[in-house]
């Protein structure tokens, strides 16, 4: 399996690993850390991973938090369509709540029976297997409830709002036009 992120692999894991949802929409911030999620639940998922950029890796075995654990301890506010999750050091990914709320949308602690190593983001890591990966990070950290004008670190360069990989929505921008292309 490839290693892939942007900007370093983070030096320290705290424990307890902390994790905040809020953002200018939320009334308030709602803390937790991955100990006490997944003392609520702990769930298994097999499912395939798959980079813009041309790779994928087939039935990996994730172990972890359903997301909906999350979302139900700290419910989006009333009106409020879509995420901006975060990772360590800033990196973030806007997502639509309806993705987020796929039954498969895991916060995984462990992959292929063993706890996540330190690159392929140890404590935690957002799986959303039907977007791209660049939507999942890495050393989660939450999310903030946004309006859907709010990009995250790749959107903002051009990438897809919405990345669905079986719509293969990659970039933004539509490219040149058929006739330019040699
Ligand atoms: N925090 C963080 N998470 C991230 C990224 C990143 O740059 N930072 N890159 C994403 C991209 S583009 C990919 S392909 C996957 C790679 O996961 P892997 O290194 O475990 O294969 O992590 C995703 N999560
Ligand atoms: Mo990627």
């Amino acid at each position: 399996m490839p290693v892939r992120h942007y900007g370093p692999v983070p030096r320290r894991k705290p424990d307890p690993w902390p994790i905040a949802v809020g953002g200018k929409l939320a009334d308030r911030t709602v803390t937790t850390s991955v100990a006490e999620l997944t003392d609520i639940t702990k769930t298994g998922l097999t499912a395939d991973l798959h980079c813009a950029s041309g790779w994928s890796c087939l039935d990996l075995g994730w172990e972890g938090v359903p997301a909906s654990t999350l979302l139900e301890l700290a419910p989006p506010p009333a009106g409020v369509t879509d995420v901006l999750v975060y990772g360590e050091y800033g990196y973030s990914a806007n997502v639509t709540l309806e993705d987020l709320r796929s039954p498969q949308a895991m916060i995984a602690t462990a992959l292929n029976g063993v706890p996540l190593t330190a690159e392929h983001g140890a404590p935690v890591r957002l799986v959303l297997p039907h977007l791209y990966c660049w939507k999942g990070p890495k050393w989660f950290r939450g999310w903030d409830y946004i309006t859907p004008d709010t990009l995250g670190f790749w959107e903002a360069r051009g990438y897809h709002r919405l990345g669905n990989c079986w719509l293969e929505q990659r970039q933004t921008l539509p490219g040149p036009p058929k006739e330019d292309l040699i």
